[in-house]
């Protein structure tokens, strides 16, 4: 067995078992970003092989807020399936999950395809159909969400779940720097920020992605959808926890957590 195969038994293990690890990067030495992006890869395609379908992929780490929380200044990427996807709604079951915690993000749904490695916000707006509002469940594999930039990428990113939100706005109809999102749990606001808060506008980060997977040869597939990162720090789920995202011009998420 690879190394690469090791982990990724490891990781795959603890989702499936709700148990967390050690970091890899404490476990094993050598195991840098490259071989970390390999994990994803091998963890995504057990996925696919088990019948879920990738749907699009997401940004973390894109936030100040999320940046100084999790101790990693570097954007990342992750992949999305359709096994992930929760319907607006749904209580969240915490069944599956380990640690979960909610961010709210912004989402592009994406048209055309997008390669390109020094791509500009209009590029990316035109390769966009919609935004809409949506909140990530993160539930990263590792003792308390403690990683480094490897780590947490072989993690596939802490990607667990999300929803999207009841608005698809097309992308030039709102300034999307400026769009404001609350965060409130039980009735209290908890967390507020703007689309600013994501690399200085959410499509920025979409043109980071775009350049990433251009540099692989991949491209960023029309019919997909981009979460572009949370805008505040992640708020833990508990049972019974109510939450809600309430975007400007977006609409609302409120979660249940089952
Ligand atoms: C890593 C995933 C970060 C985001 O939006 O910043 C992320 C983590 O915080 O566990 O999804
Ligand atoms: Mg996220």
């Amino acid at each position: 067995m690879s190394d690469i195969d090791k982990w990724v038994e490891v990781l795959a293990t603890a989702e499936r078992a709700r148990q967390l690890v050690s970091p890899i990067t404490e476990q094993g030495p050598d195991f840098g970003v490259e071989q970390a992006y390999a994990v994803q890869a091998a963890l995504v395609a057990r996925r696919v092989a088990a019948g879920e379908r990738v749907v699009g992929a997401k940004l973390g780490l894109t936030s100040k807020a999320k940046q100084i929380a999790m101790g990693v200044d570097c954007p990342i990427f992750g992949v999305l399936t359709d096994g992930m996807q929760l319907a607006l709604g749904e209580p969240i079951p915490l069944g599956g999950l380990i640690h979960p915690r909610a961010e709210p993000e912004i989402a592009f749904l994406i048209s055309q395809d997008i390669s390109g490695v020094d791509l500009t916000i209009n590029d990316i707006l035109d390769a966009t159909e919609g935004i809409c509002a949506a909140v990530e469940i993160i539930d990263s594999r590792y003792h308390d969400f403690r990683f480094t930039l490897p780590d947490v990428i072989a993690d596939n990113t802490s990607a667990a779940r999300f929803i999207l939100g009841p608005t698809v706005a097309p992308p030039r109809a709102l300034d999307l720097a400026l769009v404001g999102v609350v965060l409130e749990k039980g009735g209290v606001v908890v967390d507020t920020a703007t689309g600013a808060a994501v690399l200085g506008h959410p499509a920025v980060a979409v043109t980071l992605l775009a350049k990433e997977l251009t540099r692989r040869g991949e491209a960023i597939a029309a019919g997909s959808v981009v979460l572009s990162g949370g805008m505040t720090n992640a708020v833990p789920l508990s049972p019974a926890d109510e939450l809600t995202a309430t975007f400007a011009r977006l609409g609302r998420i409120d979660l249940r957590v089952g």
